[in-house]
């Protein structure tokens, strides 16, 4: 496996970061997840903005340009001779001594890694997810906004230890004012009457397969409402799915205990996977040209 790491690519064996540097000390950095399929990079240009937005938010530089960066990406895929893969960019505030103060880094750590993928959730398709709704709440954007995709994942961490306790497949986070967020790792949309309904991004991370939905939904001529939803909502649903670069749409059975429409995928979200799919094989940036 070669990895990019700060201008070189390298064996995984020589891929080393220092124990000093602030993304291990404090998780002080952010990160891409990003798929590609069947030889093109779906997605690249929403992804690598949403990553040069979470370092500008964190008062980060990354010492790439984003033209720069995509070719980075592309060539580390290259040189893994990967067609479908999944990308994780990663920058850190870089290394430091072991006092907090970014003013210590004074060079960002850069990585790439890429390695080989298929479906995260395999026969649960077809089936379906049992969900858990959880007792950590997401944190709210006054703290540690969620839009920010950075390297301390501990609050979503702690979300899947507590859906693993309860025996779900995935978590499902409350934010602090009692209204549902999102996934561990991935936005949440519920169907009523034939309407889709998913929060508004201020509790959650703006997904870009969430925005691949809301287009799809859009063509299809299918009502979204992008409203603030409860307990309720998510117990009383016709269908519940999840969206994700590792997850794609993956259908909700269960949440609580509770059944959700009859216990399989329901049609909207049948609908959904579907046309994901069938973007995700049409789009993308090409990587072997
Ligand atoms: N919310 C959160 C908190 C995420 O981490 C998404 C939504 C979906 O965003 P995209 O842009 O991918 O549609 C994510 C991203 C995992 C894992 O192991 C998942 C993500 C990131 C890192 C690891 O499941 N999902």
């Amino acid at each position: 496996m070669i990895i990019y790491l700060d201008g070189r690519y390298v064996p995984e064996e020589e891929a080393k970061v220092s124990v000093f540097d602030h993304g291990l000390l404090y998780g002080d950095g952010v990160f891409e997840g990003i798929r590609a399929y069947n030889g093109r990079v779906f997605r690249l240009e929403e992804h690598l903005e949403r990553l040069y937005d979470s370092a500008r938010s964190i008062d980060l530089a990354i010492p790439l340009s984003m033209e720069e960066f995509a070719e980075v990406i592309l060539e580390t895929v290259r040189r893994n001779n990967l067609k479908d893969a999944y990308i994780r960019p990663i920058v850190t505030r870089g290394k430091g001594d072991l006092g907090l103060d970014p003013r210590k880094c004074p060079r960002p750590t850069v990585i790439v890694i890429a390695v080989e993928w298929g479906a995260l959730y395999g026969d649960l398709y077809e089936k379906g997810l049992k969900a858990v709704t959880v007792s950590v709440r997401r944190n709210p954007a006054d703290a540690m906004p969620p839009n920010v995709k950075s390297l301390n994942y501990l609050n979503n961490i702690l979300a899947k230890i507590e859906a693993n306790y309860k025996g779900g497949d995935e978590a499902i986070f409350f934010d602090t004012n009692g209204y549902v967020s999102e996934g561990s790792g991935d936005n949440i949309f519920v169907v009523k009457n034939g309407v889709i309904i998913t929060p508004p991004t201020l509790n959650n991370l703006r997904g870009v397969t969430r925005g691949v939905v809301l287009e799809i939904a859009a063509s299809l001529g299918i009502t979204v409402k992008e409203q603030n939803i409860g307990y309720f909502d998510l117990y009383s649903a016709d269908e519940v799915f999840v969206t994700g670069t590792a997850a794609e749409v993956a259908p909700i059975r269960e949440i609580d205990g509770r059944v959700i429409g009859a216990a399989r995928p329901g049609p909207i979200t049948r609908q959904m996977m579907a046309a994901f799919r069938a973007v995700t094989e049409k789009e993308g940036t090409p990587i072997y040209g």
